[in-house]
């Protein structure tokens, strides 16, 4: 019996389309020409923050995967979560991760991607073994102090006076990829540091070196293409309503005629065009409606990516048009997402407890205190410092509301 019934060539095109980098991929390519079982890749995530439209991108991503025959998991790594500073506490990162699997399956769902296939391993389920924890120890003595601190440094959020868990971080994520027994890892290009201790030190502890295929890192809607914790501007929820996309969009940076760092465009080049093609089952299409007002030109369609780009450029289209589209474009995606949502229990008791909020006091507003490091004296606990990322605006979390 052979694993795939895509062409070798055909797959490995699939599986390193619109990539930034790929780090040994005669490893993939072995296993695709020899056809004898499928290739095996897993993608992790850490349930922190609300899961925003930047979600997208790795979907597609996984949509190439799939199609590809390729056996793909998806690790919610929740003791990372817990390891980054505390970004989540653990009690709540069990919801968080259930809130992670119920957005991505809705998420591959909405463009039409097939998930009976598709693996979800949350990390606690086997990085607390013994052989996992040993495996810790073994490459903690192969492993300087100075390796573990460099390969964390884009991933693991920097503080004033680091923990000991950000060295432990990407130790952890080295060996999930023996403890998953894949042949590869997918990630974004912030990940590159981590990939590459991987590569150099599991085959020390007998282990097999690994391909590690890179995401671009996608600009989002902040100011030169920023996503920014303290602007909840900045990301758009998955299950963000449709006027609140709206507002968001609207108030998103987006200079007259600069196509470079512009979150808008990007979107569409990272997101629309490859769901649009996607659906199609093509490698190059493109459709894209904006319903102009008539004093500016009336409704038109751009059925090219270059052309909106050089009409952006040469400012024949506004930024308050491409809003417009984009707005548009955003809800389209989000609606059978948000439809999910409303119809799926399980999604909504994993959001309410993960994600808990009180409306803040708005009399009370006071001064976020600048984080020095948890151990600075009057220091802001972990918890607090690393509070999340997208969260609505006049709300806060529980979590914080109880510091
Ligand atoms: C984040 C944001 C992001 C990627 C990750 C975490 C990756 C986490 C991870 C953890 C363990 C692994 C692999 C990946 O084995 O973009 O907060």
């Amino acid at each position: 019996m052979t694993a795939s019934t895509v062409p070798p060539e055909e797959a490995y095109e699939l599986i390193t389309r619109n990539l930034q980098e790929v780090l040994n991929g005669q490893i993939i390519k072995d296993v695709l020409e020899k056809n004898e079982r499928p290739l095996k890749l897993y993608w992790g995530t850490a349930p922190t923050g609300r899961p925003h439209c930047g979600y997208f991108v790795p979907m597609t991503k996984i949509a190439h995967f799939l199609k590809a025959g390729v056996e793909v998991t998806v690790l919610l790594a929740d003791l990372h979560a817990f390891l980054d500073n505390m970004k989540a506490s653990l009690e709540v990162v069990q919801y968080r991760a259930k809130f992670y699997e119920c957005i991505i399956k809705a998420l591959l769902t909405s463009i039409n991607v097939p998930i009976e296939k598709l693996k979800f391993v949350v990390g606690s389920s086997y990085q607390l073994s013994p052989e996992y924890t040993l495996d810790i120890f073994k490459l903690s003595n192969i492993c300087s102090q100075n390796d573990a601190k460099r390969a964390g440094a884009d991933v693991v959020k920097q503080v004033a006076n680091p923990l000991l868990s950000g060295l432990i971080y990407p130790l952890m994520q080295a060996l999930d990829e023996q403890h998953l027994d894949v042949d590869c890892q997918f990630g974004g290009v912030d990940q590159r540091k981590i990939f590459v201790l991987a590569e150099e030190n599991l085959p020390s502890l007998g282990y097999k070196k690994r391909a590690h295929l890179m995401n671009p890192m996608v600009p989002g809607l902040g100011q030169g293409g920023k996503m920014s914790a303290s602007d909840p501007n900045s990301k758009i929820d998955i299950l963000e309503e449709p006027k609140q996309v709206k507002k968001k969009i609207n108030s998103a940076y987006c200079a007259p005629g600069v196509v470079e760092d512009n979150g808008l465009l990007s979107f569409l080049e990272y997101v629309v065009k490859p769901i649009q093609e996607l659906k199609k089952n093509s490698n190059d299409c493109f459709e894209f409606f904006i319903n102009r007002p008539d004093k500016f030109g009336g409704p038109i369609t751009y059925t090219s990516l270059d052309k909106l780009k050089e009409d952006y450029k040469t400012e024949v289209l506004s930024p308050p048009d491409l809003k417009t589209g984009v707005t548009d474009a955003i809800n389209e995606l989000l609606a059978p997402i948000i439809e999910e949502y409303k119809k799926n229990p399980e999604f909504q008791e994993a959001n309410t407890k993960g994600y808990p909020t009180v409306v803040a006091e708005k009399s009370k507003k006071v001064k976020k205190p600048k984080n020095k490091g948890s151990r600075y004296p009057g220091g802001v606990a972990p918890a607090a410092a690393a509070e999340q990322d997208g969260i609505a605006e006049a709300t806060k979390t529980l979590e914080e509301a109880k510091i």
